[in-house]
């Protein structure tokens, strides 16, 4: 398969989301960062929905939206989507990323100063943009961010946001089970929404917290060697 491009920000969870899919499957891909002030590099849409990242280019084609790009991955190759009754499942949990753990990330990533400037070098890390843009994106960004933030964690009654991750990790151990994978001894579009989301907070303090549990280390590890072993991220 020709290379494809997602338009990304490098601390976006659903971006990972995309990521993940396209490293466990092997596709080739390039990054482009983009700006999340101006939004320029993102193409143009048809729809007249807010412009949102992540954006994959496959050729001429382009698809917004991480649930709608992963359903169009898997009707290439249908890789990761098991028989019911374990396919519903995979869906349970590909929405529980979307609507609940995907929407705490921000708060554990930007919710405290100290974390946001972590963050702000990651995404410098990791940009293509110019110098002055680079630093206007690392201010700028936390700044908007840490708003975000605290406008997400007063919509879910507020509290500590490693505390709310610690509660969501708790469903999906159990999910886990004693399983491999949520759904049996193969991945599912369950693990790998999940495992691109975590990917998000390698670097923060909450990860290596929920690393402390062994069933979700292990199945990180096995997810992450997945991803490792057939990653064309060219980069
Ligand atoms: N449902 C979308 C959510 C995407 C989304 O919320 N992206 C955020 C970044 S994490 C964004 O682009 N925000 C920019 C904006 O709202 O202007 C998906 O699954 O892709």
């Amino acid at each position: 398969m020709e290379a494809v491009t997602l338009y990304q920000f490098e601390l976006c969870p659903f971006c990972h989301k995309v990521k993940a899919a396209l490293d466990v499957k092997g596709i080739p891909y390039n990054k482009v960062e983009v700006n999340p002030m101006t939004k320029k590099e993102l193409p143009e849409l048809d729809s007249n929905e807010r412009r949102k990242v992540p954006v994959l280019k496959i050729g001429e084609e382009l698809i917004s939206d991480s649930t709608a790009i992963l359903a169009h991955l898997e009707s290439l190759d249908n890789s990761l989507s098991p028989e019911e009754p374990e396919l519903s499942k995979s869906v349970m949990i590909e929405n529980w990323v979307d609507d609940d753990l995907a929407q705490i990330l921000p708060a554990v990533i930007y919710g405290k100063w100290r974390d946001a400037a972590r963050a702000a070098r990651v995404v410098a890390r990791t940009s293509n943009f110019g110098m002055v843009q680079n630093a206007v994106v690392r201010g700028g960004g936390s700044l908007i961010m840490n708003r975000v933030a605290k406008k997400i964690l007063a919509r879910r009654g507020g509290g500590d946001p490693i505390t709310m991750l610690e509660t969501e990790m708790d469903k999906f151990e159990e999910w886990l089970g004693d399983r491999d994978f949520v759904c049996g001894d193969k991945p599912s579009v369950g693990d790998i929404a999940t495992h691109g989301c975590l990917t998000c907070i390698q670097e923060f303090p909450a990860f290596t917290k929920i690393m402390k549990r062994p069933a979700i280390s292990a199945w990180f590890q096995r997810v992450e060697a997945l991803r490792a072993a057939n990653r064309v991220d060219c980069n």
